[in-house]
């Protein structure tokens, strides 16, 4: 077995981690569906197919210093930035101490100031032209960090991707742009969606560098980003990055996808991350079947407590919901 990590300069730690975290994200999300289909929380949206990108993403970027603006599915980009589970849960059960909205917004509206996760809105790809601002702003400041978006193939049919981009390319700004290829855009198929053979390859028209990479190896999408970010502090510009994975679960928890044939998911099933990086991990002597025992152990542990706090906490009292709307 190659040892890819290796090659890159990366350590066993670093690459077990992203595993950790990309883990994480999966157990959370799968626990998510199983109090919602028990009546517990209203809604789910899922990141199960895209953890290894968000997080492959996340660990090639200063998270101590860029900005995100992650999309609804995200676990993995927030829970990299500094996020807990704890803090999920509490916007999952939309209780008062959710950090992201204190229970207003639906589930996957992350948005925490001291992480620097940008706060975003339900319209689908409102946070392009947001992000392309922060990068504006870092560009005037002469700051060195980038600003990193993202967002699903089809919402980059909507004009603030055009709008965003162009304007990000014309003045060469620090911004890294993931588009997440699902395959999907609710019921609408890849082919349906977008007449160019894959997404990244408008980005010649907006004067930037545009790479597909495989969404389900992180160490690919860590390279990408990697190099968008060196280019990005160098002052050449954004990057357009298509990370092509496919979408797991139904849309959401409010979809019943019978659009799809069952064997095309059992088919995609077989690339699953959380598998085929494990089984790599295993590979490379990086992680043991004792190993990955104790680190699941450790993940049921920290989704459980997680659940158990946010379930316990209060709802926002009735007088807060004017808060933030009207001037007080
Ligand atoms: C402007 C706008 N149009 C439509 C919707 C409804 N909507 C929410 S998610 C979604 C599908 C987006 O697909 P894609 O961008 O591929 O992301 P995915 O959900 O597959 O990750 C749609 C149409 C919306 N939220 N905003
Ligand atoms: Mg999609």
């Amino acid at each position: 077995m190659v040892n890819r990590h290796k090659k890159m300069g990366l350590t066993d730690d670093f690459v077990l981690d992203i595993y950790k975290t990309m883990l994480l994200a999966r157990k959370i999300d799968e626990r998510m569906w199983l109090l919602n289909r028990s009546g517990k929380i209203p809604f789910v949206i899922s990141c199960q197919g895209q953890e290894a990108a968000q997080v492959g993403a996340s660990y090639a970027l200063n998270r101590d210093l860029d900005y995100v603006a992650p999309y609804y599915r995200d676990l993995g980009v927030v829970l990299s930035f500094g996020m807990t589970a704890k803090e999920l849960m509490l916007s999952a059960f939309a209780k008062a101490e959710d950090p992201n909205s204190g229970g207003r917004q639906m589930p996957g509206h992350f948005g925490q100031k001291k992480n620097r996760i940008l706060t975003g809105s339900s319209p689908v790809t409102t946070q392009v032209p947001h992000a392309v601002g922060i990068a504006l702003a870092a560009k005037m400041e002469n700051r060195d960090l980038v600003s990193f978006v993202t967002l699903g193939e089809g919402s980059s049919n909507q004009g603030d991707f055009h709008e965003g981009l162009n304007f990000a390319g014309v003045h060469k700004l620090p911004v890294i742009t993931m588009v997440e290829n699902n395959q999907y855009a609710i019921s609408v198929p890849m082919d349906k969606q977008v007449a160019s053979k894959n997404v990244s390859v408008r980005a010649e028209s907006y004067g930037m560098k545009g790479v597909t990479v495989d969404g389900n190896d992180p160490l690919d999408v860590y390279e990408a980003v990697s190099q968008a970010r060196e280019r990005a502090l160098r002052g050449e510009g954004g990057t357009l990055v298509e990370a092509v994975s496919y979408r797991l679960t139904a849309h959401s928890s409010d979809d019943d996808d019978k659009y799809r044939e069952k064997t095309e998911i059992d088919e995609a099933r077989k690339q699953d991350a959380i598998i085929t990086y494990r089984n790599y991990l295993i590979d490379t002597n990086v992680l043991s079947e004792e190993l990955e025992e104790k680190i699941t152990k450790e993940i049921n542990v920290i989704v459980n407590e997680a659940t158990d706090y946010a379930e316990s906490k209060p709802y926002a009292s009735p007088e807060q919901a004017m808060r933030f709307v009207y001037e007080e």
